[in-house]
C-alpha cells in the first residue's frame, strides 16, 4: 500500500458496531495529489481495522471458574465444569450496554481445559456435564457475537499444564499449532489472537520452547484479517502492566525484533514505545474488573465502580491504546449482577458525555494549509468532517501549527478528542490546548506530548468562545484528521 495515496469512503468515527474485522471500514488506497509522504512505519490494514475496535471484553473462564484458583493446576476433573444457566446472549448485550465492539475469550487457560470440544485431547467440554458433552462454547459464544454485532477473539494459552506432551518442544508445538487451527477454521471470523506470554514448567519441570513463527503462520493462514497480540506483536503489543493505563508518551512503534512473548525487563519500552521504532505496533491495555481474573464469589464486592471504569478508558482509549477489559463469566455461565450494572451505568456515563460533537459546529480555520491556496485538499475544516480518510496538513517545511474552533454561543467544553492521520504514520511530539473565554484571554487547559492514533483529554472550560488545538512540535508536517469536543 502506499500510503500518501490515501482516500476514506466510509465513516470510521461514527461507526460503533461491527460483527467481523474485514466488516470495519478503513480508508482505501486513492490518489490525493499533493499528500504528504509517509513519515517512519504504518500500520497494515489489519492494524488499521484493529484501531477502530478501541474497547473490547475479555472473558475468563473455564475450570477455575469452579475451583476459585487462577492458575489451575492441569489436574482438575473436566466433571467440575457445569454452568447450569451458560448463556453467550446475555454476554455480549452485558458488553454491548457499556459500548464495547467485540469479545475475546480464554479458550484454553494454563490449566489446559478447552471450552470447546477438541479432537485432540479429552480434557475438554466434552468429558463435562454441561450440554451432556455436547456443548461447544466457542460455537455458542461466536453466534452470540455475530447476532450482537460484536466481533470475536481468542485467546489460547501455549502454557498447558495438562497436556503430557507440554515440554517435550516440536510434538507439542504441534499440538498447540492443530488446537490453534481448529479454533481458528470452525467459528467464522477472528479479530484477535491473544497468545499469553507465560512459559511454566511443564511435567517434571521441562520447559518449552515455543515456537512461534509457526503459530504465527497458522493464524495468518487461517485468518488473515486477525491480529495478533502478544508482548512483542507482531500485530499488537502488550502495554507492560495489568492495572488499566497506557503511558501518556505514547509511540505505536517498536524496533520489533527487540520483542517477544514473554519478554521481561522491557516493560517501559512496552508502555511508551520506542520513538524511533521501525515497525508499527500499537499497545493494548489488558485489565480485569475484579482483582483476579477468573470470578469467584469471594470478589463479589470489589468489582471497579463505573467511575473507575471511566478513568482506565481515558487512561488507556484516551491515551491511544485499545482497551480489553476482563469480565469474568461466573459458575452459572453468567455476566454477575455486579458487572452488569457497573457496565450499563458506565455505558450510560458515555453515552451522555459523547453523545454531541460540539466541533462540527464551529468555524475551523488554521494557521496554515498544505499547498493553499492551489488546493483544499488538506483544509481545517477535514477535521471535523467525520471521514478519517481526510485530514488537516501543513507544507513539507511546517512542523508546527494551530487549528482554532470559532463558536457562536459559549461553550462548556469537557473533553477533547484529536487524531492523527496514522495512515500516513505517527508525527506529533508536543501539543496543548488553550481556550479563550468571553473576556478574549487564551488560556492554556493542557498539554501533552504524542497523539497518535487518539488522544482523549478531559477539560473544564465554562462559557468559552475559542478553542486551539496547537501542534507544538512534529517529527514531520503534522497530518490531523479529526477534533471532537464534547
Ligand atoms: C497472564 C495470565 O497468566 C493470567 O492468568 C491472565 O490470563 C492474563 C491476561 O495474562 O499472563
Amino acid at each position: 500500500m502506499i500510503p500518501s495515496l490515501i482516500l476514506v469512503t466510509a465513516m470510521m468515527h461514527t461507526m460503533n458496531t461491527q460483527s467481523t474485522p474485514s466488516s470495519i471500514p478503513i480508508p482505501a488506497v486513492a490518489t490525493i495529489a499533493g499528500a504528504p509522504a509517509p513519515f517512519g512505519p504504518i500500520p497494515s490494514a489489519r492494524q488499521m481495522r484493529w484501531h477502530a475496535m478501541e474497547t473490547c471484553m475479555f472473558i475468563h473462564f473455564g475450570v477455575n471458574t469452579f475451583t476459585g484458583v487462577e492458575w489451575g493446576g492441569g489436574k482438575e476433573n473436566p466433571t467440575l465444569f457445569n454452568p447450569t444457566k451458560l448463556d453467550c446472549l446475555q454476554w455480549a448485550r452485558a458488553a454491548k450496554s457499556a459500548g464495547l465492539r467485540g469479545i475475546i475469550i480464554t479458550a484454553k487457560h494454563h490449566d489446559g481445559f478447552c471450552l470447546w470440544p477438541s479432537t485432540v485431547t479429552e480434557h475438554s467440554v466434552k468429558s463435562s456435564p454441561w450440554r451432556d458433552g455436547k456443548g461447544d462454547v466457542l460455537r455458542e459464544l461466536s453466534a452470540a457475537c455475530r447476532a450482537e454485532g460484536l466481533a470475536f477473539g481468542v485467546y489460547l494459552s501455549p502454557w498447558d499444564r495438562n497436556n503430557p506432551k507440554y515440554g517435550s518442544g516440536e510434538a507439542y508445538n504441534e499440538y498447540f499449532a492443530s488446537q490453534l487451527k481448529d479454533v481458528l477454521s470452525n467459528y467464522g471470523e477472528v479479530f484477535e489472537v491473544w497468545f499469553d506470554g507465560a512459559c511454566g514448567e511443564g511435567p517434571d519441570g521441562r520447559k518449552q520452547i515455543y515456537d512461534f513463527p509457526k503459530f504465527i503462520d497458522v493464524v495468518r493462514t487461517c485468518q488473515p484479517g486477525a491480529c495478533i497480540f502478544s508482548d512483542g506483536g507482531p500485530d499488537v503489543r502488550w502495554v507492560g502492566n495489568e492495572s488499566g493505563f497506557g503511558s501518556e508518551a505514547n509511540w505505536s512503534r517498536m524496533n520489533a525484533k527487540e520483542f517477544f512473548p514473554g519478554i521481561t525487563g522491557r516493560n517501559d519500552d512496552l508502555a511508551r514505545g520506542q520513538r524511533d521504532g521501525t515497525d508499527w505496533l500499537p499497545a493494548e491495555v489488558d485489565v480485569s474488573i475484579r482483582p483476579g481474573w477468573f470470578w469467584r464469589a469471594a470478589e463479589d464486592d470489589r468489582v471497579k465502580s463505573p467511575q473507575t471504569l471511566e478513568k482506565i478508558w481515558f487512561e488507556s482509549v484516551g491515551r491511544g491504546c485499545n482497551l480489553l477489559l476482563n469480565i469474568p463469566v461466573d459458575s452459572r455461565g453468567l455476566v454477575a449482577p455486579q458487572e452488569l450494572a457497573s457496565l450499563k451505568e458506565w455505558g450510560d456515563l458515555q453515552h451522555a458525555m459523547f453523545a454531541h460533537d460540539l466541533a462540527p459546529k464551529a468555524q475551523v480555520t488554521a494557521t496554515s494549509t498544505r499547498l493553499a491556496p492551489t488546493t483544499a485538499a488538506f483544509t481545517a475544516t477535514n477535521v471535523t468532517d467525520g471521514n478519517p480518510a481526510t485530514y488537516w496538513a501543513t507544507d513539507d517545511a511546517v512542523t508546527s501549527g494551530t487549528l482554532e474552533f470559532h463558536f457562536e454561543s459559549p461553550i462548556s467544553p469537557r473533553v477533547i478528542r484529536i487524531e492523527e492521520a496514522i495512515q500516513l504514520g505517527q508525527r506529533v511530539d508536543a501539543f496543548h490546548i488553550e481556550l479563550r473565554g468571553t473576556d478574549g484571554v487564551w488560556r492554556k487547559a493542557v498539554e501533552g506530548t504524542t497523539i497518535g492514533v487518539r488522544r482523549i483529554l478531559r477539560l473544564e472550560g465554562e462559557g468559552v468562545k475559542d478553542v486551539r488545538v496547537v501542534i507544538d512540535q512534529s517529527r514531520a508536517c503534522p497530518c490531523i484528521s479529526r477534533v471532537s469536543i464534547y
